[in-house]
C-alpha cells in the first residue's frame, strides 16, 4: 500500500529529514534543488509530495496525502477538520508575537479604545487573541512580508512568527506581546489511520521516538 507524505520545502523539510531516517525513510531527491512535485524513497511504497506550508492541512484532509507535517499557526488557520494530530514533533519552533513599530506606544493605543490596525499572515489567531484581550481590531490580510506594513502606514501592529528576532530588529520593530509557543506537528488523515494502520503506526512510532529528542 503505497504511503504519501506530505511536507513543504524548507526548514520544514530539513528538520523532517532526520525523522524520516529514524523511520528508515531517505528521499531520492532534494526538493531544494529538484522541480519534481513527487519525490520518490528508498522505500517503493513511500513517497512525499511537496506543497506549500499553508497547503499541507489539505492535502491530509482530502487523503491526497495520508501524513503530512504542518506548524501549528497553519493548523489552526486551516482548522484541522478531518485531521488526526497525533504528535508534536517540536521542529520548526518560534513564537507567534504581535509587534509593532519601535516607538509606538502599544499600551496606550490598546487603552485608549480606538481600533486597531493589524496586519496578518493569520486572521484566525490575531482575531481570537484580541478578542480575549476585549480589543477592537480591523484585521488586514497579507500573504507575506507583514513587518512592511507598520512602515509605510498599513497597520498599527502586525501578529507574525519570530524565531531569532533578527528580521523585526532588522526593520524597526519590536515584539510587545507572546501569544502561542509554535512548533510542528504530524497530521493524519483519520480514514488513511484505518485503511493503512499497518504501514503507519510503524512511522509514527519511529517520529515520536526520534522527536522526543527535540524536546527540552
Ligand atoms: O514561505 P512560504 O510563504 O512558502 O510559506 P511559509 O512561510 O508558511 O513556509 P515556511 O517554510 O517559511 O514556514 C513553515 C513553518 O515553519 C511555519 O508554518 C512555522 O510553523 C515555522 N516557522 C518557524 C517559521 C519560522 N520559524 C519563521 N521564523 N515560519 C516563518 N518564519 C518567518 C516569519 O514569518 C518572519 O518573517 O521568519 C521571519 C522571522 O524570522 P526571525 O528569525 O528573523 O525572527
Ligand atoms: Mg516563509
Amino acid at each position: 500500500m503505497t504511503l504519501t507524505i506530505a511536507l513543504s520545502k524548507g526548514r520544514i523539510f530539513e528538520e523532517t529529514l532526520p525523522l524520516l531516517a529514524a523511520a528508515g525513510i531517505t528521499p531520492a531527491e532534494d526538493p531544494e534543488s529538484s522541480r519534481k512535485l513527487i519525490i520518490g524513497t528508498n522505500h517503493p511504497d513511500v513517497r512525499l509530495v511537496i506543497v506549500r506550508a499553508s497547503d499541507v492541512p489539505t492535502y491530509v484532509q482530502y487523503g491526497a496525502a495520508d501524513l503530512g507535517i504542518a506548524g501549528r499557526d497553519v493548523l489552526i488557520e486551516h482548522g484541522g477538520a478531518g485531521l488526526y494530530q497525533p504528535l508534536d514533533l517540536n521542529i520548526a519552533r518560534c513564537r507567534m508575537m504581535v509587534a509593532v513599530q519601535n516607538g509606538f506606544d502599544y499600551d496606550e493605543a490598546v487603552k485608549h479604545g480606538a481600533r486597531l490596525k493589524v496586519a496578518t499572515k493569520y486572521p484566525k489567531i490575531a482575531r481570537e487573541h484580541f478578542a480575549r484581550k476585549g480589543v477592537h481590531v480591523d484585521i488586514i490580510k497579507l500573504y507575506g512580508s507583514m513587518e512592511l506594513a507598520p512602515l509605510v502606514g498599513l497597520a498599527d501592529a502586525i501578529v507574525d512568527l519570530v524565531s531569532t528576532g533578527n528580521t523585526l530588529k532588522a526593520n524597526h520593530l519590536s515584539a510587545v506581546e507572546h501569544i502561542l509557543d509554535i512548533s510542528s506537528r504530524l497530521v493524519v488523515n483519520q480514514a488513511a489511520l484505518k485503511l493503512k494502520y499497518a504501514t503507519i503506526q510503524p512511522v509514527l512510532d519511529a517520529f515520536a521516538a526520534a522527536s522526543a529528542d527535540n524536546r527540552e
